[in-house]
């Protein structure tokens, strides 16, 4: 049976041995099934450079080359976390890089992939934030930093975002349903697929009486995991289990 695969908001670091481990059974097993494998952002909790080569880092890439490599189409969206996974990580695990947001075909229904963050237009702080942080004398100004340094500025960027979020009303940190609409409507989609929220979930609703859905893809955590599948007859979600 023809099968894609969608996942997003993993968060892997060497802090998160467990997850990490559920990922590359998953890249072993379960993921060698599916036709395509999609992964909509934050596959990493921070992306310091291609050129970070911690541990897990060269396991988690060469279990994805595997896959890559043993027929299944390995996608790669950028997270708000990971936005600076580059050329040379995608080159070494066989990935291809999506664009934000991309329209895929899936058997016949016109889908939208996003990562999900730039569908919550009420968290103005966090765009602001967006636009300055991936401006490209920001980008490279970062980069030609020695390794410690970039680390240690994600961990203040991770505190700094970690107090702000604290004051901010959970709704706004929710996707805003006029910019779905907006997206869905501009790139002429049925579906969108996205994560980042964290608030896994199928919503349906109209636009001009026409039925639309959202599918939310869920965080991973070391005890539950879970995956969008879609095949011809339609989408469903699926626990990763060991
Ligand atoms: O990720 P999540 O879900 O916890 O929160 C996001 C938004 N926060 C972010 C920031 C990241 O979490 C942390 C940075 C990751 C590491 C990247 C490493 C590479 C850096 C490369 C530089 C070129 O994305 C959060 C949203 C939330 O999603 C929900 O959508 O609300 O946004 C914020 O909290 C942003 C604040 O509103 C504004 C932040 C001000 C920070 C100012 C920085 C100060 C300088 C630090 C010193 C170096
Ligand atoms: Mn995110």
């Amino acid at each position: 049976m023809t099968e894609q695969l969608f996942i997003s908001d993993l968060h892997l670091s060497a802090d998160r041995a467990d997850t990490v481990q559920l990922f590359l059974q998953f890249l072993n097993g379960r993921a060698t099934q599916a036709d395509h494998l999609y992964i909509l952002g934050d596959l990493f909790d921070s992306w310091v450079g291609d050129d970070f080569l911690a541990p897990p880092i060269p396991e988690i890439k060469q279990a994805m080359y595997q896959l890559s490599q043993s027929g299944t189409g390995l996608w790669l969206m950028h997270g708000n976390r990971d936005f600076l996974m580059g050329v040379s990580f995608c080159q070494d695990t066989g990935a291809e890089l999506l664009k934000d947001p991309t329209l895929i075909d899936l058997y016949g229904m016109p889908t939208l992939l996003m990562h999900g963050d730039l569908l919550c237009t009420d968290d103005q702080a966090y765009l602001d934030f967006r636009r300055e942080i991936r401006h490209p004398t920001h980008v490279d100004q970062f980069l030609s930093q020695p390794i410690k340094r970039r680390i240690a500025m994600a961990m203040a960027y991770r505190a700094k975002s970690g107090e702000a979020k604290s004051l901010k009303p959970e709704s706004i940190m929710d996707v805003n349903q006029q910019a779905v609409e907006a997206h869905l409507l501009e790139h002429g989609a049925e579906h969108l697929i996205h994560g980042h929220t964290h608030r896994p979930a199928d919503h349906t609703f109209h636009i001009a009486g026409k039925t639309h859905c959202r599918h939310v893809l869920a965080e991973w955590h070391r005890n539950h995991a879970e995956l969008i599948c879609v095949t011809p007859d339609g989408f469903s979600r699926e626990p990763v289990c060991c």
